[in-house]
């Protein structure tokens, strides 16, 4: 059995999705972190950087339960627990390695930012705005053109696509048009029409709030004092 540590936002899909790929049991536990429960002590203990998703997987290495943070980190642990999504011969597996790489050192950070400074800033900054609008933009790019060679990402559907995939649901919001990148439009509705990545993305979906709805209190917790404080 798995412990997931969670709340609906894309890093957090990224393992359900994966957990119901796998056909995983697991329990769910939210972490409101409009609420500040990502600093909640025990929390803290599994995921010392604040931040969900985390897992503890009870049935982990030596039979020991075993906890992890960072979703990257996460995938790439159950796809060699379950030997699923990701190629075990070197050559295959580096190309998901890199991809899965792509998505956390790029695709994660940047359409965050992009999505930060469109949603999220108390003031428009046209600066930022428009860098990670536009970094966005050329990481979409990015991936058009790797999905003009193959079907996914790594080739076969893996991890790296788990990844990406619940980043890009909200393209929209980060200032880009599905019409100008047509072979992600061809991949993100191969991967929406799976019924397990159906099911990762209903994991606490009623628990999802709008951008529009966030008050003085999550605001401090999410990108202000609250997050600061020294811990
Ligand atoms: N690199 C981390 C990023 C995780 C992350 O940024 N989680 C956000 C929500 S998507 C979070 O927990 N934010 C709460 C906070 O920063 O206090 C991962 O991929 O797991």
């Amino acid at each position: 059995m798995i412990d997931l540590y969670t709340w609906p936002t894309p890093n957090g899909f990224k393992v359900s999705i994966m957990l119901e790929e796998c056909g995983l049991d697991y329990t769910v536990f939210p972490v409101d972190i409009g609420r500040g429960d990502q600093f909640d002590p025990d929390f803290l203990k599994i995921s010392p950087n604040n931040k969900m998703p985390a897992i503890v997987d009870h049935g982990g290495p030596g039979g020991q339960p075993y906890p992890l943070f960072e979703s990257g980190a996460i995938l790439l642990y159950l796809a060699e627990k379950t030997g699923r999504f990701m190629a075990r011969e070197t050559a295959a597996r580096y190309l998901v390695i890199q991809w899965l790489m792509f998505q956390m050192g790029g695709v994660g950070p940047m359409f965050g930012q992009a999505h930060h400074f469109r949603q999220y800033a108390p003031e428009p900054i046209d600066y930022a705005v428009q860098r990670y609008t536009k970094e966005t933009g050329r990481l979409y790019g990015v991936m058009d053109r790797r999905l003009g060679e193959c079907e996914f990402l790594a080739g076969d559907y893996s991890i790296a696509d788990m990844a990406c995939f619940p980043w890009t649901r909200s393209y929209e919001r980060q200032g880009q048009d599905l019409d100008d990148f047509p072979n992600v439009r061809r991949w993100f509705d191969a991967i929406d029409a799976r019924p397990a990545v159906q099911r990762g993305l209903a994991v606490l979906a009623d628990r999802r709030r709008d951008p529009s709805e966030i008050d003085d209190k999550q605001r401090s917790i999410l990108f202000g004092a609250e997050q600061y404080k020294r811990r």
